[in-house]
This record gives structure tokens, C-alpha cells and sequence, in this order.
């Protein structure tokens, strides 16, 4: 059996262990540009297995809050590429995670202050941030426009390029499609956003459409050996919710099997919340028997709410790799930690999201 500290291959990539640093949104990248500090914080925390990079904005009109990094400027491919020379001179591995962010967004963030794009004109009940006067502002998200079908293929094409990009300039050792947690791609995926009557909504494999379209043209971009995907089939998280959960993502799933990717990613429960929700049930098992029976090789990747026994029995029951994420923020050195037995260092929810080295950088490895 192995364990969570044991090298594994993933796709293209050779991991030195099975703990992965869950991609977490941090705020600290003005102007969309990813600062020095940020290369100093992932490569503090190079020793885990995989790096996913905080989501990042494969466009503009993908921009979703105040501060969170892109990779369609070169400003921002040049400051991606002095984090992953950090991580890179530390051993480690680090993919980036492409972001559009559908209709969790505000018209401030926006091309030209338009309204925000979507499956369909409905607003999501949730909250974005922006800096109003220099203070980070929760603000309600802006009421989107329904995208026309013409403009999906230049969506699609934004997710190639930022992909390509990412692994050819930025120095990437591969990239994850932000599938999950309400964004655009899980907009189209699921029935309370998706209202459309072309070939983007209704059925199934309808829904689906775009999400695989993206994910095809990012292996044509750079490989299914570089590239993972995220799910989360039953988050509440952005407003999103499916009348039938369990149908849809088997369905992905067995689409996915041919690609050859690196990873399938799924986060299990509410995304940073419960791991069961009542009224919300979904086998996990099954859709990663879904995968395998499809043919999918790719390493199974779990996570929220992850402890080390908990992460011990997910891979005791064949998922491959365990991805952690508030943990990951506190303790730089989490691999050790969790190996040696060590006590976690507390997390400060009052940093997460803004701000500079406090709360990101300053958080002290074991001696
Ligand atoms: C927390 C705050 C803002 C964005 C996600 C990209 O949930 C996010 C996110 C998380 O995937």
C-alpha cells in the first residue's frame, strides 16, 4: 500500500509525495499581477507533492474580484515566471489553475464596465469583492447577460492560449481547469444556471458541451499529460445547484476518460464546508468507478476537509492523491507536519483574502 509520502507519476509530472496544495484565492496579485511575495510563498511551500496555484483569470472578462492574478498580460506571464523558477529552485511542482469566472463578477471588473457573462441572465445570490476606497468591499454580484452561442469559441480559445502560455512561458509544469465552485464552467454544467435552449443547455450532454470543448482545447494546447480538471458536483458554493447531480458528472467523467489527463480533482461536500450535505447526496465511489470503467487513468485526486487519517483511508481505498488547502495557508512545511505528527499551526481567517506578507508569508516552518 502506498503512502501519502511515496513518489507518484501523475500524467507528465513525477511528484515527490501524494499531499497537494489545494488551489486557494488570496487577493494580493494589484493589477492582476502576482507579486514577489507570492513567489515567496509557494516556494515555502515547494516540498508538497503538486502546487495548484490560486485560481487565475485565463481573460480579462474572466476577472471576478479585486486582485486575483491573470495570465493574459505579459506583466503577468513575466511575474508568474519568477514563482515557478521559485518553486522549481526548491525541487517542487506547481500547476496553474484557469479561471473564468462566469457571472461572479461585477461590472467594475469588467471589459469596458460591461455586465458580466453567463449561460443565462440569472444572478447568482452571492457576494464578490472589490477595493472601494482601498478597503477590500464585499459587493453583490452584477446581474450577467446570457452569452450568445457565436461568442463560446473565443472563450474556448482564451482557455487554450492562457494554457499555453502558462506551460510555455510562465514555466508551468502543467494546468488545471477551474471546473467547479460555481464559475463558469459549473454554471453551464448545472440546471439553476443554465436556462438555454441551444446546444449549450437542457440535456445533459448539452450542459456538458462547453466544459469539455474547453477541456479538449487545453490538451490540444499543452497535453493531457499537463493538464487537470476540478469538479465539485454537489457545492452550494456561487449559488450553483443540480436537479440531478449524479447522471451529470458520470457523464463528464466517462468524457474525460479518453483525454489522458494528468488528474481528475473533485471536491467532495461544500466546497471549505461539510463534507455531506443532506440534502445533497452524491457517491463519489461511483464516479470514480464511472472514470475507471471509461477507461480514465489519470490520478484521483480528493479533497475538503482532509486530515492525515482521513487522507491515510482515501488512498487505502484507491484515490491517488489528497489536496489540502486552509492547512496548506498556515503551515508552509505541511508535508513534514503531517509525516513527523507535528501540531498544525491555527489558520487566521482575517488574512486569507487581501493584504500583504502577514497571514501569507510569515507563518513559521518547524526548526
Ligand atoms: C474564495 C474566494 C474567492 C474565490 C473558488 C476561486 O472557490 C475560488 C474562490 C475562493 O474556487
Amino acid at each position: 500500500m502506498s503512502s501519502l509520502f511515496d513518489p507518484i507519476q501523475v500524467g507528465d509530472l513525477h511528484l515527490r509525495n501524494r499531499v497537494v496544495m489545494a488551489p486557494l484565492t488570496r487577493n494580493r496579485s494589484p493589477n492582476a499581477i502576482p507579486r514577489d511575495i507570492t513567489a515567496t510563498y509557494y516556494a515555502q511551500r515547494a516540498s508538497a507533492g503538486l502546487l495548484i496555484t490560486e485560481a487565475t483569470a485565463i481573460s480579462h472578462q474572466g476577472q471576478g474580484y479585486a486582485d486575483v492574478p491573470g495570465l493574459y498580460g505579459t506583466e503577468q506571464l513575466d511575474a508568474w515566471k519568477h514563482v515557478t523558477q521559485a518553486v522549481h529552485a526548491k525541487g517542487g511542482k506547481i500547476v496553474v489553475q484557469l479561471w473564468h469566472v462566469g457571472r461572479v463578477s461585477h461590472s467594475e471588473l469588467q471589459p469596458d464596465g460591461g455586465q458580466p457573462v453567463a449561460p443565462s441572465a440569472i444572478a447568482a445570490k452571492t457576494k464578490t469583492v472589490l477595493i472601494k476606497n482601498g478597503v477590500p468591499t464585499f459587493t453583490d454580484t452584477s446581474v450577467p447577460r446570457a452569452l450568445d452561442a457565436a461568442e463560446l469559441p473565443g472563450i474556448v480559445h482564451s482557455y487554450a492560449v492562457a494554457a499555453r502560455n502558462a506551460v510555455e512561458t510562465a514555466g508551468f509544469d502543467g494546468v488545471e481547469v477551474h471546473g467547479a465552485n460555481g464559475y463558469l464552467l459549473d454554471q453551464f454544467l448545472k440546471t439553476n444556471s443554465n436556462k438555454r435552449t441551444d446546444d449549450y443547455g437542457g440535456s445533459i450532454e448539452n450542459r456538458a458541451r462547453l466544459l469539455l470543448e474547453v477541456t479538449r482545447a487545453v490538451v490540444d494546447a499543452v497535453g493531457g499529460g499537463k493538464t487537470g480538471i476540478r469538479l465539485s458536483p454537489v457545492t452550494p458554493a456561487n449559488d450553483v445547484h443540480d436537479d440531478d447531480p449524479q447522471p451529470l458528472f458520470d457523464y463528464v467523467v466517462r468524457q474525460l476518460a479518453p483525454l489522458n489527463l494528468a488528474y481528475i480533482h473533485i471536491i467532495e461536500g461544500a466546497t471549505g464546508g461539510p463534507r455531506e450535505i443532506a440534502d445533497r447526496p452524491f457517491d463519489y465511489e461511483a464516479l470514480k468507478a464511472a472514470y475507471r470503467k471509461a477507461g480514465g487513468k489519470g490520478a484521483w485526486m480528493v479533497n475538503n476537509g482532509y486530515d492525515k487519517p482521513l487522507a491515510e483511508a482515501a488512498l487505502k481505498e484507491g484515490d491517488d492523491l489528497v489536496a489540502f488547502g486552509k492547512a496548506f495557508i498556515s503551515n508552509p512545511d505541511l508535508v513534514r507536519r503531517l509525516r513527523e505528527g507535528a501540531p498544525l499551526n491555527a489558520w487566521d481567517k482575517n488574512t486569507f483574502y487581501g493584504g500583504g506578507e502577514a497571514g501569507y508569508t510569515d507563518y513559521p516552518a518547524l526548526a
